[in-house]
């Protein structure tokens, strides 16, 4: 789709976070004395996990269960805490081996756990890439090793296809073109005359689904001049840095935003609470749209504090234990795997929504 209107392809997601706007909230040294805790963490939890491990793996030589080594890139959400769920879950029930562990929102912890998954020679390695970029050491390591690859949830660049096996996950374009075919339908619902100007929280820099996100919403919406894009800033997919983004997104436009496009439920859930405070009532005063279908977002949806909620399943565990089992038996498998999606809106019946499960 061609992008006709300049004001809102001229905003695209830059690095600009909330963290540029105000001050840092932690002093160089708080941050410095918390990676050391944090590396001392993961040095111990690697170090227990491969011993746990090793006993696993006696038996596991034994009854031949597949070992998965799953590295989770952190906690940020509650999307994120689902889809662990999901690992686990479907991990149990498939009679899979897991060697799980969190990077804590670093891809530096996240190579280092991939390295420990080599080490071990697992059968299978899974990762959820928190960044495209930066792979290919680590990966063409694994392929030395001779274990395959499977990359869950978020993509990864490399001009090296060979370094993986199989993608599990969403299709996060067309997540963005679902929100902003809901900003459409909204439009044409209002008076001819009316323009919405939005305001945008992008998820991690730099991540698969902030970059696709941004980039199927702008497409979409391109075509309609009245709906502009006033700024684009970036709240990390967390909660805190949502509500601290829209406080200051909130200080500069005031009641000139109309909408709000948050790249997930937990920013968002952020932003509710700094447009309440602000004294704007969310879903009428700011039309509120995200993106992961949390139960609680599906709630506010239907108490009409939200207005659209594009579903982005986590639940990916089963597919993931399906694609390792088939690449441990050396079978062919998908390149793709893709989850079906859909949107949630205030112009549909909801009544009859089964419970969402994350
Ligand atoms: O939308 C967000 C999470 O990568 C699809 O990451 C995932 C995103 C999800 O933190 O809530």
């Amino acid at each position: 789709m061609i992008i006709r209107n300049g004001i809102f392809s001229a905003i695209i997601p830059n690095g600009y976070t909330c963290g540029r706007i105000g001050p840092p909230r932690n002093g160089r040294w708080e941050q410095v004395q918390r990676l050391r805790i944090g590396r001392v963490i993961l040095v111990l939890a690697l170090a227990a996990a491969l011993l746990t491990g090793c006993a696993g793996r006696e038996t596991a030589k034994k009854d031949d269960a597949l070992v998965l080594g799953f590295s989770q890139l952190g906690s940020e959400s509650g999307w994120r805490v689902g889809n662990t769920k999901s690992v686990q879950a479907s991990a149990e029930k498939a009679g899979v081996r897991l060697m799980l562990e969190n990077a804590n929102q670093s891809q530096d912890n996240q190579i280092t756990a991939l390295r420990t998954f080599i080490a071990y020679r697992v059968d299978v390695i899974a990762f959820s890439p928190i960044v495209e970029d930066g792979w290919d050491n680590v990966l063409q390591e694994a392929k030395a090793a001779g274990i395959p690859v499977i990359i869950a949830d978020r993509r990864i660049n490399t001009g090296d296809e060979s370094l993986y096996a199989s993608h599990i996950g969403s299709d996060f374009y067309s997540e963005g073109v679902m929100a902003g075919e809901y900003l459409l339908k909204k439009l044409a619902s209002l008076p001819a005359d009316t323009i919405l100007n939005v305001a945008e929280l992008t998820g991690t820099q730099d991540s698969t689904p902030m970059l696709q996100r941004a980039r199927g919403f702008r497409e979409t919406v391109a075509s309609e001049p009245r709906i502009r894009l006033l700024d684009s800033v970036s709240g990390d997919f967390m909660i805190s840095k949502g509500k601290e983004c829209a406080r200051k997104l909130l200080e500069k436009y005031g009641s000139g935003i109309d909408v709000l496009f948050s790249h997930n439920d937990a920013m968002m859930y952020g932003a509710l609470e700094a447009i309440e405070e602000y004294g704007m009532t969310p879903g009428r005063d700011v039309i509120l749209i995200s993106v992961d279908g949390e139960q609680r977002a599906i709630d506010l949806l239907k108490e009409g504090k939200v207005n659209c909620v594009v579903e982005c399943t986590p639940l990916l565990g089963d597919a993931i234990m399906r694609i390792a089992r088939d690449l441990k038996e050396g079978r062919p498998v998908e390149r793709e795997v893709y989850s079906q999606e859909r949107s949630f809106t205030e112009f549909d019946d909801l009544t009859q929504l089964a419970p969402r499960g994350y």
